[in-house]
């Protein structure tokens, strides 16, 4: 019983946390995947933020194919890549986070989900690496604040999502990582790979590979293991080392 009860609290405590964040915070920063804008979106921080003091930044605009529509930001949102550090970004996001409060100075705070560039975007303000940035979701653990003019102060926060996404879908955009799921997931994606032209051509490109022979997933993941080498004692695929790199590689891939 009173085990439950513990649980139950934990996790009302995490979204009372936030809670208590997005209202001591003048603006709120909602980053979100420029590939997948309404799959990483956050109802919930857009609902306890309120349309006013929320500004939509989609990044990793560089990772978006060719072929990829504008994505639609709510309310005059942002799309950048956080990556470039350029600075006339920089100041479009300066000015478009002050332009959503009077208040002087300004303190915002940045959410979305786990690896989506939240930290990648304080250093691109910040002009120095202010915050620990990596592929691994779940790099930011703590609150931090970093001070980016002398009128605006930001932190960035742990990376969040709703409590009823799944593991998988969670894989796909690289919120999580599952290096022991890595073969079930990769398997999936193949499957993805082999029905979306663009995507499969994008694989095709970065391992240097032709998939015109493969049709089901394990013969993609085969075709992966042997252009890299990967191959067991008696020579077979080593497809679970394909599988791991498949899954890191699409993080980068223009669909998610
Ligand atoms: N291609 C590309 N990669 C980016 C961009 N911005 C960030 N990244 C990469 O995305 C990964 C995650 O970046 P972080 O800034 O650590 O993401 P985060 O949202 O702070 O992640 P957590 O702290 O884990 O929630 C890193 O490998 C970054 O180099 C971008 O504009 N383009
Ligand atoms: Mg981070």
């Amino acid at each position: 019983m009173r085990h439950t009860k513990n649980a139950d609290r934990g996790h009302m405590n995490k979204w009372a946390y936030l809670k208590n964040m997005i209202h001591g915070a003048d603006v709120i920063v909602e980053v979100v995947d420029a590939r997948d804008v309404e799959r990483t979106r956050l109802p919930i921080a857009e609902k306890w933020a309120g349309s006013k003091r929320l500004l939509m930044v989609a990044n990793k605009k560089d990772l978006m194919g060719p072929d990829a529509k504008r994505p639609v930001l709510e309310n005059k949102g942002i799309i950048i890549s956080a990556k470039n550090n350029d600075e006339e970004e920089r100041w479009r996001i300066i000015r478009a986070i002050m332009a959503r409060t009077e208040k002087r100075p300004v303190r915002a705070i940045l959410l979305g989900y786990p690896n989506v560039g939240k930290s990648t975007i304080i250093n691109m303000l910040a002009r120095r690496r202010a915050a620990k940035v990596s592929p691994v979701a779940g790099t930011t653990k703590n609150i931090q604040w970093v001070t980016i003019t002398p009128e605006l102060t930001l932190s960035d926060y742990r990376g969040i999502f709703p409590s009823k996404e799944s593991k998988e879908e969670l894989v796909r955009k690289g919120a999580l990582n599952a290096p022991e799921d890595a073969e079930r997931h990769a398997y999936r994606f193949a499957e993805r790979i082999l029905a979306n032209p663009s995507l499969r051509r994008w694989i095709e490109k970065t391992y240097d590979i032709d998939l015109s022979d493969a049709h089901i997933s394990e013969e993609v993941l085969e075709i992966v293991a042997k252009r890299r080498g990967w191959l067991l004692k008696g020579g077979a695929p080593n497809l679970a080392e394909a599988a791991r790199s498949l899954v890191r590689a699409l993080k980068e891939a223009p669909a998610i």
